[in-house]
C-alpha cells in the first residue's frame, strides 16, 4: 500500500522536477517557441488554459518535456490565462502557422464549435486534454485523454459516506458545502455531479455550491461567505486543493478548527488533485481529510497519441487515466461504485522523510 502511494507520488513529483529543469517561466500571454520552423520537426501547438493551480503547472510541465527539440518537435506553448477568447486567437494562430498538431486544454466546454470547424477546414488533427468539450460534431476532434471527474465525486462522497457510517454519524447531520471549480470547466461539472448525486441518495445536508474557481484566493473568498451565511457547516467539498488551501485559512480565522472530528465541531476538509505538496502535507496532518488524485501528468499520453497519429493509426476517441484517493484516515480502506471496487491509499508520516524533493 505504502510502496504504491510513494512510487505513485515520486512518479509524480519526480515527474514534475525532471521535467521542470531548463525550462524558463512564461510569463502569461506571451508564447514559447522551443525549436526552430522548417527543420522537419512535427509541430505542435498547444493552448493551455491557464495557471491558476499546481495540477495546471505540473501539467504544462508535462506538456513542454514531452515535446522537446531533441525528440523532433517544435513546440508552441500559448496560455489562455483562462479566458476561452485567448485560447480561441492560439488556435487560429496554430492554423496560420499551419502547425501539425493543435492540443487544446478547453478552460470550459461549450463554445469550441467554429474555431474547432476552422482547424478541421485546414486538416489539422485536434487532440482535446483534461477538460472536455461539448461540440454538435465529434469529428472537430480526434480524441480526448483526461480524467473520469464525475468517478472522482463519486469516490470521495462513497468515501464520506462509509466514513459517517463508521462513525455513527447520521446522513441528515452531515451539512455539506461546495466550493466548486470553474464553472462549466469539466473537472466542475463531474465532481459536482459525483457530490450532488450522493447526497440525493443519502439524505445529506447540501447547503450550498459556489465557486472558488480552482484558486485558492477565490476559495478563500468564497469560503469566508459561507460561514458568515451558515453557522452549521461540518464538511467543505473543496473541487482542487488551491481552493482548499484557501478555505482553510478562512476556517482557522474563525478560530474554528479543520478535521475529521465532525462529532467534536471539527470542519472535515475534502479536496481533489494531490499535486499541491502543501496539500499533501496537510492531508498527513489530518487537516484535509481526503483527497481524489486527479493526474496532470497528461504530456507523455498525448505524445504517444501524436506519434499513432504520426504512424497513421487511429488512437482511441476517448482515454481515461486510472486514479487513485488518498487519507491518512484508517477508518475507510475500500470503495465500492457501480460494482467496482477502488482502494483508498493510506498514507503515513513516513512518506515525508522518504521524499525526495
Ligand atoms: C482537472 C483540472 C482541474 C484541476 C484544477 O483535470 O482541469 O483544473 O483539478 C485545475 O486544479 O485548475
Ligand atoms: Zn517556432
Amino acid at each position: 500500500m505504502k510502496k504504491r502511494w510513494l512510487a505513485g507520488i515520486l512518479a509524480l513529483m519526480m515527474g514534475i522536477t525532471s521535467i521542470g529543469c531548463g525550462v524558463g517561466v512564461i510569463s502569461p500571454g506571451e508564447s514559447e517557441h522551443q525549436g526552430t520552423t522548417n527543420t522537419g520537426r512535427i509541430v505542435v501547438g498547444f493552448s493551455q488554459l491557464g495557471a491558476e493551480s499546481d495540477w495546471r503547472s505540473a501539467n504544462s510541465q508535462s506538456m513542454r518535456s514531452a515535446f522537446t527539440k531533441e525528440k523532433g518537435y517544435e513546440f508552441i506553448f500559448e496560455d489562455g490565462q483562462q479566458k476561452q477568447a485567448n485560447q480561441i486567437t492560439a488556435i487560429r494562430t496554430f492554423i496560420q502557422q499551419e502547425v501539425d498538431y493543435i492540443v487544446l486544454a478547453p478552460v470550459t466546454e461549450t463554445g469550441w464549435d467554429n474555431v474547432l470547424q476552422e482547424a478541421k477546414d485546414a486538416g489539422i488533427p485536434v487532440i482535446i486534454v483534461d477538460r472536455m468539450v461539448d461540440v454538435e460534431d465529434e469529428s472537430l476532434f480526434t480524441c480526448w485523454v483526461g480524467s473520469n471527474f464525475e468517478l472522482e465525486g463519486q469516490k470521495v462522497a462513497e468515501w464520506l459516506n462509509q466514513y459517517a457510517k463508521s462513525q455513527n454519524i447520521q446522513p441528515e447531520d452531515l451539512h455539506i458545502v461546495n466550493i466548486q471549480g470553474t464553472i462549466g470547466a469539466s473537472a466542475q461539472i463531474g465532481r459536482t455531479k459525483g457530490l450532488a448525486d450522493a447526497a440525493k441518495k443519502y439524505g445529506w445536508d447540501l447547503m450550498a455550491e459556489v465557486s472558488g474557481d480552482f484558486t485558492q484566493a477565490k476559495g478563500r473568498e468564497a469560503m469566508e461567505a459561507l460561514l458568515k451565511q451558515f453557522d452549521n457547516i461540518n464538511v467543505v467539498y473543496c473541487e482542487n486543493d488551491n481552493s482548499a488551501l484557501g478555505a482553510i485559512q478562512a476556517i482557522e480565522a474563525t478560530g474554528k478548527k479543520v478535521g475529521p472530528n465532525i462529532a467534536e465541531g471539527e470542519i472535515m476538509i475534502i479536496s481533489f488533485d494531490g499535486v499541491n505538496e502543501e496539500a499533501i502535507q496537510l492531508a498527513l496532518e489530518h487537516k484535509i481529510t481526503c483527497i481524489a488524485e486527479c493526474n496532470p501528468l497528461h504530456g507523455p499520453r498525448v505524445e504517444a497519441i501524436i506519434e499513432l497519429l504520426e504512424k497513421g493509426q487511429k488512437p482511441d476517441k476517448f482515454s481515461y487515466v486510472d486514479e487513485m484517493i488518498y487519507s491518512a484516515n484508517e477508518s475507510v480502506k475500500t470503495l465500492t461504485i457501480d460494482d467496482k471496487e477502488y482502494e483508498v491509499t493510506i498514507i503515513t508520516e513516513d512518506i515525508l522523510t522518504e521524499r525526495q524533493y
